[in-house]
């Protein structure tokens, strides 16, 4: 068994959050499929969160989307949190559901539907205020379907216009946070395809503006790691909605698809220093279980984290830059190997023990009666769900 003790301090600041819309239902274009036991509203969905955090130690807050999770009072729901031990996280807004936005919402020619969608986000600032949430997070469905079909440089001075309004708003402990995505709902172009793109925008806002990477938005072989290592140079990587692709925005277990581009990715994190309480970058899930139980789901989610970011801490850097700087190859192609290919999985079960934590959490939740006492509870009102 490989001995994580070295590491085990570094383990201990992990901080995974979870994405209040992993526990509603959700599916594809083609069919949603209901589950029983599913919450009804967002407290619902803040207790099973806290099912994760309370077998894994690692996901201490969640996610919130408006309006999926609107409530009366915050102030209510941010204590309900708290009495289940976790906290309320980043506000996700929400400007791809309503008519108004078919063509587009902060980047739209119509300056009363650009007002609109930046009163929106105004809304979300001042639940900020009330959830106690750092981070404002914007990815936008803006775009165009046909060439030809708006002008992409005035929509881009929109977007510039419009960010700068609501980064006006933003609190001085507060952050935006603009993630990008290179297609779809909009198909031909859209207005924030690329890391480049979200980084020339939040450049121009300030300090305080910065970029998410969610893994399942570039097209296949993108090197994303490389991506990783260029806003962290450049002091910009803010979070990350860590998600499996295997062929578009899939939205699948995170390190399901691909645990070898994972790894790469929490290596550079590490290399660069994204990794830690203090670092600035957030780690967050942004998934959909269609066909699997969502809180073990989410469980295996933020143990794949773990798992890869273990390995990641365990690469010798000084023996790697000493065969970099050697010129060796296979050496330093070896040596992030041997890191990538140790079993952590004893290691962690150890560490969880030394934590008061279940050396298998994925068990403790399946023992714990919970999914079946859900499923028995819940009955009746409507299900939540991402309301596509
Ligand atoms: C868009 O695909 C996205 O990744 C954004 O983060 C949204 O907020 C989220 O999905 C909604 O599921
Ligand atoms: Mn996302």
């Amino acid at each position: 068994m490989t001995d994580l003790t070295a590491i085990a301090p570094l383990l201990d600041q992990q901080a995974i959050e979870l994405p209040s819309w992993a526990f509603g239902n959700s599916g594809t274009r083609f069919k949603v499929f209901a589950q029983p036991g599913v919450p009804r509203d967002p407290f619902e969905k803040i207790a099973d969160a806290a099912q994760v955090h309370r077998v894994t130690g690692l996901a201490p807050t969640v996610a919130l989307h408006i309006p999926w999770d609107k409530v009366d009072d915050y102030a209510e729901l941010h204590r309900h949190a708290e009495d289940h031990g976790v906290a309320l996280g980043t506000i996700n807004s929400n400007t791809f559901q309503d008519d108004d936005y078919k063509l587009g919402s902060v980047t739209h020619s119509d300056p009363r539907i650009r007002q609109k969608a930046i009163d929106h986000h105004y809304e979300c600032i001042d639940i900020m205020g009330e959830t106690g949430s750092r981070d404002l997070k914007i990815w936008l469905a803006d775009g165009t379907n046909y060439p030809g079909q708006d002008d992409i440089r005035a929509r881009q001075d929109r977007l510039a216009d419009s960010l700068a309004k609501i980064y006006d708003r933003i609190g001085p402990e507060q952050r935006l946070v603009l993630e990008y995505k290179f297609f779809e709902p909009a198909f031909y172009h859209t207005d924030v395809p690329d890391w480049g793109t979200a980084y020339a925008q939040v450049a121009a806002l300030g300090e305080r503006a910065v970029v998410c990477l969610d893994t399942g938005h570039h097209a296949p072989g993108t090197n994303i790691e490389f991506i990783v290592m260029q806003l962290l140079r450049l002091g910009k990587l803010g979070s990350f909605d860590f998600n499996s692709r295997f062929y578009a925005d899939d939205d699948l277990i995170v390190g399901a698809a691909d645990p070898f581009q994972l790894f790469r990715i929490l290596y550079e994190v590490v290399r660069g220093g994204g990794y830690g309480a203090d670092s600035g970058v957030a780690f967050m899930l942004d998934q959909c279980h269609n066909i699997e139980d969502k809180i073990p789901g989410q469980i295996r989610s933020v143990l794949n984290v773990q798992e890869m970011t273990a390995r990641a801490l365990l690469v010798d850097g000084e023996a790697l830059a000493a065969a970099q700087a050697a010129g060796d190859v296979l050496a330093a192609n070896g040596i992030l190997m041997d890191a990538f290919y140790t079993d952590v999985r004893p290691g962690l079960a150890a560490y969880r023990e030394s934590r008061g934590l279940p050396a298998d959490p994925m068990a403790a939740y399946a023992a714990s009666g919970y999914g079946s006492s859900i499923a028995a509870s819940r009955v009746g009102g409507a299900q939540a769900g991402w309301g596509a």
